[in-house]
C-alpha cells in the first residue's frame, strides 16, 4: 500500500533523471524522504499559485504581488459610494491607500504589447502594435483574472464551470468579487486622454477608455510578499522544490549513514 502510494507520487515528478534516482532508493527511510520530498514538489508545483496571508492579503506566487483580498475596499471603507471612481480618482486613492502597514499600494497594471490578446492593432505616431481583447495574460490585472481566476469570454468571473480547482479556490480568496469594469494603473501612451481598463464582462477583454467618461472598480496591489519572503527588500529567499529535495535527500542520507555506523 505504501509502496505503491510512494511509486505514485514519485511518478508525478517531472524531472525524469530525478525521479529514476529516487525509485533506486530501496530502504524505508529513504523511501519515507522521497515520499515527503516529492509531495512538497506536488504542492509547489501543483497548488494554487495564489496564497492567503491572513488579513485580507492574497499573494501571488507567480508574480511576487500582493493583492488586496477586498476587490471593492473604497466602497468597503466609505471612500467612495459604490467603490466605481474614473481612473484619476481611483490612482489617488490606491496610491494613499495605507493597508496592513504597507503604504505602497497601488493600481495593477496592464500590458500593452501582451500578445497572448485576442486582437491587435497599430496605434500610428511611431508606437508599435498594441494588443487589447480577450485571453490577455500578460498584465497583472489580466494574469489575476485569466490565469488565476479562471475567467472566460462571455462568462461572469462568478462561473466556475469548466475552472480548474485551484481556479476555485483562488477565487474563494476574494471578497466583493463582481463583473465590472476595473481600473488599471496603465496609460495609453500614444494619448494621456485615454487608458487601458479591463472589462471583466462578459469575458474580461482589455481594452482602451476615455478617462474622463469612464468608471470602473479599483483593485490594489503592492510588490512582494507580507510575510516577509518573496520581497527582496526583506532579504528572505524562498527555497524551489528541487532544492526543498536535495536538502530533504541529504538529510536521509545522513540518518541513513548514522543508523549503519557499527555500535562501537
Ligand atoms: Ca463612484
Ligand atoms: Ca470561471
Amino acid at each position: 500500500m505504501m509502496r505503491k502510494m510512494l511509486d505514485q507520487l514519485l511518478a508525478t515528478l517531472p524531472d525524469i533523471a530525478l525521479r529514476a534516482r529516487l525509485a533506486r532508493m530501496t530502504t524505508p527511510l529513504a523511501k519515507a524522504c522521497a515520499a515527503v520530498a516529492a509531495a512538497v514538489t506536488l504542492s509547489g508545483a501543483g497548488h494554487a499559485a495564489l496564497i492567503d496571508r491572513g488579513s485580507g492579503m492574497i499573494y501571488d506566487t507567480t508574480l511576487n504581488l500582493t493583492w488586496l483580498a477586498d476587490m471593492n475596499y473604497a466602497k468597503t471603507t466609505g471612500y467612495d459610494a459604490d467603490g466605481k471612481m474614473n481612473p484619476d480618482d481611483a490612482l489617488l486613492w490606491a496610491n494613499d491607500l495605507v493597508y496592513g502597514g504597507y503604504d505602497d499600494w497601488r493600481l495593477p497594471n496592464l500590458n500593452p504589447f501582451d500578445s497572448s490578446c485576442s486582437a491587435s492593432f497599430h496605434p500610428g505616431g511611431g508606437y508599435g502594435v498594441m494588443y487589447q481583447g480577450w485571453n490577455c495574460v500578460g498584465g497583472e490585472l489580466s494574469h489575476l483574472f485569466w490565469v488565476d481566476l479562471g475567467i472566460k469570454v462571455g462568462e461572469s468571473v462568478l462561473n466556475s464551470t469548466g475552472d480548474t480547482s485551484e481556479q476555485v479556490a483562488n477565487l474563494a480568496l476574494f471578497s466583493n468579487v463582481q463583473d465590472s469594469t476595473l481600473v488599471s494603473g496603465t496609460d495609453y501612451a500614444p494619448d494621456s486622454v485615454f487608458w487601458w481598463y479591463l472589462s471583466i464582462y462578459p469575458g474580461g477583454g482589455q481594452f482602451i477608455g476615455e478617462k474622463l467618461t469612464s468608471q470602473g472598480m479599483a483593485l490594489a496591489v503592492r510588490r512582494g510578499d507580507v510575510s516577509g519572503c518573496g520581497d527582496s527588500s526583506h532579504g528572505c529567499t524562498v527555497p524551489e522544490p528541487q532544492t526543498l529535495l536535495l536538502a530533504l535527500m541529504a538529510l536521509g542520507a545522513s540518518v541513513l549513514a548514522a543508523r549503519r555506523r557499527p555500535p562501537r
